[in-house]
């Protein structure tokens, strides 16, 4: 059933009127199709009082965008409940490297109690840093700040560089206090500034020596993801300088400006970086997605076309050729199962888009998808510059750039110029997810548990895919939940194999017989309407 926006109303009319004003602008119902792009708010404040499925900016920079760094050590300054949750439960797998560091696996905490809220916590802060060099020898050490730091003052950036002095390695004050900003995106944008100032391009190394040296961007390696796309990759002939963040290392990050092309994964959480990239050293970047058959073979063939060269492209062919190959037949049998099926898709601020493809190639049509965090670039696209570095008058970088805002990292270039650019490399575009859905189907920012329950009541999907915060819930409601944060324990779900094993998981979610023992409550229970003020 298509909701309509009588329907709607009916969900949203137990809110009171400025909440229901507010949300309604968080919710888009796709027209069918027209040129003028639908709008949607996006990375504003969460009302209080709505148990949304955000998280917090420490999360952002320590849990995502810096945590992932292998052969660091990452220090959560606060309360051990801060590093717990920052502990292994996003699934971003490391091993280690020809150095043998990886700490990914453990915690540290200055687990700070009541007696450092009252007298401050930079000694103790200061000791741990001590103890981590004593034992640990990492290459480089982050601290990040939790929300008590930032409220006491306890100043992080002047332990970092006193410790710097004593053990000669670098120690990195992330300045993400959970209550900055609105959500996760605060603290992806605080690592980002960090890492760019301090850490990438500080070596005496300038180029890459190895052919199509390319970054991946915002990818994570979430279940194994980033292993998977670099094994295409490599496949290909592709010489990978860094992966930002997953199984990455420090080591890597301070080589990333010496590649020819980044390719961005997750553009939320990394365009920053990409765009400091673009405008310090030149390096263009190229949104792509290897979540999904199609859009895996689309951003390869994106990559050739970027590079131009003949064989790249013919044995870009030759792997597509293979793998697809190998993979459709199993991909078929288990689209036997799917087939018809519908899904919800709510993740964070990229795989509510990203996993659509791969939901249609298995059968299932996603007919809500939303973001907890993303803004409003994600839902309705932007501007990207074209591969600026391949067009043949661009030698003189600096000429694009002549309005490049360092501090801002705004650039401006001829619109004609641009267009021409366009006209030559069509894939360098950054369509956002509302383009991408179907008509009569729904998307929501920043949706809370309430309206959850309540789209689920009225469009019954077969699969609900989200995290952690809402997954029993649906499960309680009779409805299959994979999580499309931490898999689930399951993966990798990216590129070729990583298709088939979302493809078998899907499927046996279906298939398992669980769902005969659990009676969801519309069939047999009134609906039951919130109350307000107990009326
Ligand atoms: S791995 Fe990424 S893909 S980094 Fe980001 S926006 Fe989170 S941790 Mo959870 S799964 Fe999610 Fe994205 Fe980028 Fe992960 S959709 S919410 S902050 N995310
Ligand atoms: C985070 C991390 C998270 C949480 C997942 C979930 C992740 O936002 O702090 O809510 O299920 O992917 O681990 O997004």
């Amino acid at each position: 059933m298509a909701i309509t926006e009588e329907k709607l109303g009916e969900i949203l009319e137990v809110y009171p009127e400025k909440v229901r004003v507010n949300r309604r602008r968080h919710i888009v119902l796709k027209e069918p199709d027209t040129n003028a792009a639908q709008q949607i708010e996006a990375n504003t404040r969460t009302l209080p009082g709505i148990i949304t499925n955000r998280g917090c900016a420490f999360a952002g920079c320590k849990g995502v965008v810096v945590g992932p760094i292998k052969d660091m050590v990452h220090i959560v300054h606060g309360p051990v409940g801060c590093a717990f949750y920052t502990w292994g439960a996003r699934r971003n797998k490391a091993r280690a490297g020809e150095d043998g560091k990886n700490y990914v696996n453990y915690c540290f905490s200055t687990d700070m109690q009541e007696s450092d809220i009252v007298f401050g916590g930079e000694k103790k802060l200061a000791k741990l840093i001590d103890e981590t060099v004593e034992i640990f020898h990492p290459n480089a050490i982050s601290i990040a700040a939790t929300c008590p730091v930032g409220l006491i003052g306890d100043d992080i950036s002047a332990v970092a560089r006193a410790a710097e002095e004593r053990h000669g390695i670098q120690v990195l004050a992330f300045q993400c206090e959970g209550y900055k900003g609105v959500s996760q995106s605060a603290g992806h944008h605080i690592a980002n500034n960090l890492l760019m100032d301090k850490v990438i391009g500080n070596t005496e190394v300038e180029k890459c020596d190895e052919p199509y040296a390319v970054n991946l961007l915002g990818e994570y390696n979430i279940g194994g993801d980033g292993w998977e796309v670099e094994r295409i990759l490599k496949d290909i002939g592709y010489h990978v300088v860094c992966v930002m963040t997953g199984d990455g290392s420090y080591e890597d990050l301070r080589l990333a400006h010496t590649a020819d092309l980044n390719l961005v994964q997750c553009h939320r959480s990394i365009n920053y970086i990409a765009e400091m990239l673009e405008i310090k050293y030149g390096t263009p970047w190229l949104k792509v997605n290897f979540v999904g058959i199609k859009s895996t073979c689309d951003s390869l063939r994106a990559m050739a076309a970027y590079f131009g060269d003949k064989d790249l492209m013919q044995k870009t062919e030759d792997v597509i050729a293979r793998e697809t190959a190998r993979i459709q037949p199993v991909i078929d049998q288990y689209r036997k199962v799917c087939e018809g099926k519908t899904a919800f898709c709510f993740v964070g601020g990229s795989r509510g888009h990203h996993y659509q493809g791969l939901f249609a190639e298995i059968g299932v049509e996603t007919v809500l998808a939303g973001y907890e965090f993303a803004h409003r670039d994600d839902y309705e696209g932007r501007e990207v510059i074209p591969s600026i570095k391949k067009d043949a008058d661009s030698k003189n970088i600096p000429d694009l750039h002549v309005e490049a805002d360092t501090k801002r990292f705004k650039i401006k270039i001829d619109p004609e110029r641009l267009a021409k650019l366009r006209e030559k490399f069509p894939f360098d575009e950054y369509k956002g997810m509302i383009v991408d859905m179907k008509e009569g189907t729904i998307i929501v920012d920043d949706l809370n548990h309430f309206e959850t329950e309540e789209f689920i009541r009225l469009l019954h999907p077969d699969i609900v895919s989200s995290g952690i915060k809402d997954k029993y819930v649906i499960q309680k409601m009779g409805i299959p939940s994979k999580q499309l944060h931490s898999y689930d324990y399951s993966g990798p779900y990216a590129g070729f194999n990583g298709a088939v094993n979302f493809a078998r998981d899907i499927s046996m979610s279906f298939a398992t017989p669980t769902w005969n023992y659990i009676v969801p409550p519309w069939k047999n229970q009134p609906l039951l309407n919130a109350t307000i003020n107990g009326d």
